[in-house]
């Protein structure tokens, strides 16, 4: 009798405890559009159980949608492999399902994930998983650690919507996530994100090799340079032409488009920005505060960030980290082409062009040459490749690269290039009045842009004689004449 009394006590208690969480949580729902797990029993609650789709970048999962928290399946499997960084570059990558980054996770907040990890036999040390959707210790780090041939599974749920860096936390764990570590897990809000016509998967991550940018062969992990943070790659998904070339992202004139963005890391932080394009909307940091109109934005070292905007004009977006010098010569560089028809309303392009000539600027410098007209005096080779070094270094070099090698499928090599060695004048006029559409290059097709060079004919004639004469090209002088025959 005595304990009857008091289990309904206890059950009154429940009720009561029952009652004023809910009103609690019921208040916090109507103040706050997104649901933290934790605040809503409801969602402790799993319905049913099914595997997760996995799958590598570019590509994610389908949307939850709708549906109700679930017991999730994981499964994902540790693999070392050497790929290509770079052309002609190899490294050998440590991978989560064989890709870098790892296979994107699609959840919804209050899903139980039933994690499956395990590491191939082939593999040469062991691993684990960090993930930072997990509320526990280590994200998951010390229950999922196996040896090459071992699994482990291990439980958690989903507390908090997001987007979510998973990394490899082994000792030494900034070597296991610079070999290529990491990946996004995405936890959706209740009744999931808004629908979008594209959504892609992208991260960036910094490598250190012991040849420097380009250098060829198998390239091991420099330990020293790590550590300096003198990163000899800064790429999207795993390489240099991550998402250049076939790999480049695509869309059409009027839909919107989804980026899940992460940064690996190890080391640098991503300004992350496209050319062209500004983001209508920015889930901050990968959180549930959004900022609206936004040019650049930040992704730490291991966060993330969802960003999204609708493409309203055709052409290629280029897809940098905005510390610029890592796109153009480390390799932060994507494509993202977007195909359908012209808005002049949005962009006019250019309207029309002419001469400008307000009078000279004198300095001691040109006031001396000015003064000379008349017959074009021809400077010697020497003289020539003098000024088309420089010249080569002030306004080619950014694309084409110092050593002439171009970067793959973003811009042709210049260096042994047939293309340059079949007709001299064709290459003037490719930096004279620019160059677009299909070039095949040493059997490589770019079909892409090359602006206009804001050069002088004596300019051009220096800097192409430069290029002739250096990284096994067939030796042609440019005079200024030819330059200046080229209408
Ligand atoms: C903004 C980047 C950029 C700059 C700067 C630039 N180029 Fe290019 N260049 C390109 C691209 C892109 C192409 C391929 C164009 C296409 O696909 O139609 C190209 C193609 C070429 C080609 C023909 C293809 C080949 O590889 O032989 C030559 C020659 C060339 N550039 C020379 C130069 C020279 C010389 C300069 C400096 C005066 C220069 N470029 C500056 C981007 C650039
Ligand atoms: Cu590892």
């Amino acid at each position: 009798m005595k304990n009857l009394t008091k289990s309904r006590n206890t059950k009154l208690r429940l009720v009561y405890l029952f009652f004023v969480t809910t009103l609690f949580a019921g208040m916090f729902a109507s103040c706050e559009q997104v649901k933290a797990a934790k605040e809503d029993p409801e969602l402790m609650k799993v319905y049913g159980e099914s595997e997760a789709e996995m799958t590598a970048p570019p590509m994610v999962p389908r949307p939850v949608g709708k549906r109700a928290p679930t017991k999730l399946i994981v499964n994902m499997e540790v693999v070392e492999k050497e790929m290509e960084m770079a052309d002609g570059v190899t490294y050998n990558y440590w991978t989560f399902d064989g890709s870098v980054p790892g296979s994107f996770i699609r959840t919804r907040v209050g899903d139980e994930v039933e994690f499956h990890f395990k590491n191939h036999p082939d593999s040469k040390l062991p691993h684990n998983i960090d993930l930072h959707a997990v509320t526990g210790p280590g994200g998951g780090a010390e229950s999922s650690y196996v040896a090459p041939g071992h699994q482990a599974t291990f439980t958690f749920k989903t507390m908090n919507p997001g987007l979510y860096v998973y990394h490899c936390a082994t000792a030494p764990v900034g070597m296991h996530i610079a070999n290529g570590m990491y990946g996004l897990i995405l936890v959706e809000p209740e009744g999931g994100l808004p629908p979008v016509d594209r959504e892609y998967y992208v991260m960036q991550g910094d490598f250190y090799t012991e040849g420097e940018y380009g250098e060829r062969g198998l390239q091991a992990f420099d330990m020293n340079k790590a550590v300096e943070e003198d990163a000899d790659y800064v790429v999207f998904n795993g390489k240099v032409g991550g998402l250049t070339g076939e790999n480049a992202l695509h869309a059409k004139v009027g839909e919107t488009v989804r980026l899940f963005v992460g940064n690996g890391g190890p080391n640098l932080v991503s300004s992350f920005h496209v050319i062209g394009e500004i983001f209508d909307k920015v889930y901050v940091e990968g959180g549930s505060t959004t900022n609206e109109n936004v040019q650049t934005t930040l992704i730490p070292a291991g966060g993330a960030s969802i960003v999204e905007f609708k493409v309203e004009v055709p052409g290629n977006l280029v897809i940098v980290d905005h510390s610029i010098f890592r796109a153009f010569n480390k390799g932060a560089l994507g494509i993202l082409t977007v195909e359908g028809a012209e808005n002049e309303k949005v962009f006019g392009g250019r309207i029309s062009e002419g001469v400008y000539n307000p009078g000279t600027v004198v300095s001691s410098e040109n006031a001396a040459t000015e003064k000379e007209e008349g017959p074009i005096v021809e400077a010697s080779f020497e003289e020539k490749m003098e000024r088309g070094k420089a010249v080569y270094s002030q306004t080619c070099l950014p694309c084409h690269q110092a050593t002439g090698v171009g970067i793959p499928n973003a811009f042709p090599p210049l260096a042994s290039s047939d293309w340059l060695n079949a007709d001299p004048h064709r290459a003037i006029d490719a930096v004279k009045f620019g160059l677009s559409g299909e070039v095949k290059v040493n059997g490589n097709i770019y079909n892409s842009m090359m602006p206009k060079q804001d050069v002088t004919d004596e300019d051009i004639a220096s800097v192409l004689t430069y290029v002739y004469n250096n990284w096994g090209n067939n030796k042609t002088e440019v005079t200024t004449e030819m330059v200046k025959s080229r209408k």
